[in-house]
């Protein structure tokens, strides 16, 4: 792929007071999933036998299979994604302890994985399916009350006359411009976006690359007035966004400032890879949503379904096995301020609600002694959570350091949650 300087263009933006307000969910909820799904999770990275290594929604591309327009287009036909269960994945995402859902309406491949009229290479219109699994989708999420977006690829469309990195001519030989593909296909579908599917929370455009303005103001303007609450993503480009979105799978090493979001996925793919089992334990899963809270963001883990419209089981149970953490411990994630520290600690991390700071330990240490620098006011208690009990720690501090005393073994779980009250800020 080009760049990710090229791809995103100019993907920092600062936050706009106007708009903090529509980032309650997105600020209180820190927590999200993030959905790959379309025609190339039917190839899974295989093509005719031969599997290609690199993110599968890329399959089409020259660096990948190098797969030609109309041949592409006939996957269409064979999609029948009979395993999909909207309620099932909103349940996931709940049970996951995510605040809302971000899908795929349309990729770089074109595809509308909803009943658009604006264009026919569409899931109800292509495919022997018929079914719009979008309107279930955000169905479902309302009824378990999850937020509700979609994933749109403005920029590039590789099957649309004048999509960046599409056809150059249309279908009767003629040139096709950018304009062209603006006009008759982007706006419109973002228009039917939004206002087709009822509340929508977020719009995350992905990788403007070039687009110029005048277009991304257009369609930003159409979010504006139908879904006035919508956030709009980082990269919609052009400073446009309500928010900075990172490198992918970027989790930082220091505090953030503004509204931001990590995007990361739960292997190491966006789209369904059959060979790609590098799922990420609970664990893992925990401690980099709890890295991303405590430098001041959110954290949007990504699931691949594949071309059935089943959710990798692997993917399930470490969703579900670090969510039953994170409501025993929601203080610790949902609606926290940044660490002080603004950056992790060699143990761990934290996380600051009102008067109590939350030290999530993840390496618990073997000395029995837990090291915290800098501390600027006195502590009224020390609690050491464990199974709903919890147990008060002895510490003292000098220099500037303050020393807490541990049991030789961590409470069970993934991570260990250590409660200080302080006597002021810290
Ligand atoms: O090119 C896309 C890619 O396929 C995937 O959707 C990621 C998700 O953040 N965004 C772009 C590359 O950053």
């Amino acid at each position: 792929a080009e760049s990710m300087d090229d791809l995103w263009g100019e993907s920092t933006v600062k936050l706009r007071a106007e708009n903090a307000e529509r980032g309650e969910l997105f600020d209180e909820g820190n927590y999200a999933m993030f959905i790959h799904w379309g025609l190339y999770s039917l190839l899974g990275n295989k093509v005719d036998g031969k599997t290609y290594y690199g993110i599968g929604e890329w399959i089409m591309d020259p660096k990948m299979a190098g797969i030609p327009v109309d041949e592409y287009k006939q996957l269409a036909k064979r999609f029948n994604p009979t395993e999909f269960d909207a309620k099932a994945i909103a349940k996931l995402a709940k049970d996951a302890g995510m605040k809302y859902i971000v899908i795929t309406a349309k990729h770089h491949d074109g595809f509308a994985m909803y009943d658009s009229k604006a264009c026919d290479f569409n899931i109800t219109e292509a495919t022997p399916w018929k079914v719009d699994p979008m309107k279930d989708l955000a169905a479902a999420c309302r009824e378990v009350g999850l937020g509700f977006g979609f994933y749109y690829s403005h920029s590039q469309d590789w099957t649309f006359p004048g999509g960046r990195k599409g056809p150059v001519v249309d279908e009767n030989g003629e040139p096709a411009s950018f304009d062209d593909y603006f006009t008759k296909k982007c706006l419109p579908q973002v228009k039917e976006l939004c206002t087709e599917y009822g509340p929508i929370e977020l719009i995350w455009f992905d990788t403007p690359g070039g687009m110029e303005k005048k277009y991304v103001q257009q369609l930003v303007d159409v979010v504006r007035e139908h879904q006035p609450r919508a956030l709009v993503s980082g990269r919609a480009g052009h400073n446009l966004g309500d928010y900075q979105t990172l490198g992918d799978m970027e989790v930082p090493h220091h505090n953030v400032e503004g509204m931001w979001e990590s995007v990361d996925t739960t292997n190491d793919s966006w789209a369904y890879a059959w060979y790609d089992e590098n799922w990420k334990s609970p664990a893992k899963i925990l401690h980099r949503l709890i890295s991303c809270v405590a430098r001041g963001g959110t954290y949007m883990l990504n699931i691949g379904p594949d071309g059935q419209g089943a959710v990798p089981e692997r993917a399930t149970q470490s969703l579900r096995a670090a969510g039953e953490w994170i409501r025993r411990y929601p203080q610790v994630v949902y609606a926290t301020d940044a660490s002080p520290w603004g950056h992790a600690l060699p143990w761990g991390d934290v996380t600051v609600k009102g008067d109590r700071l939350y030290l999530s330990v993840f390496d618990w240490p073997l000395s029995g002694k837990l090291h915290l620098p800098g501390l600027k006011t006195g502590i009224k208690s020390a609690l050491l959570h464990d199974d709903g009990k919890t147990v008060e720690l002895t510490h003292e501090s000098s220099a500037g350091w303050t020393t807490f005393g541990l049991p030789p073994r961590p409470p069970e779980g993934l991570a260990s949650v250590i409660e200080l009250r302080l006597d002021g800020p810290p």
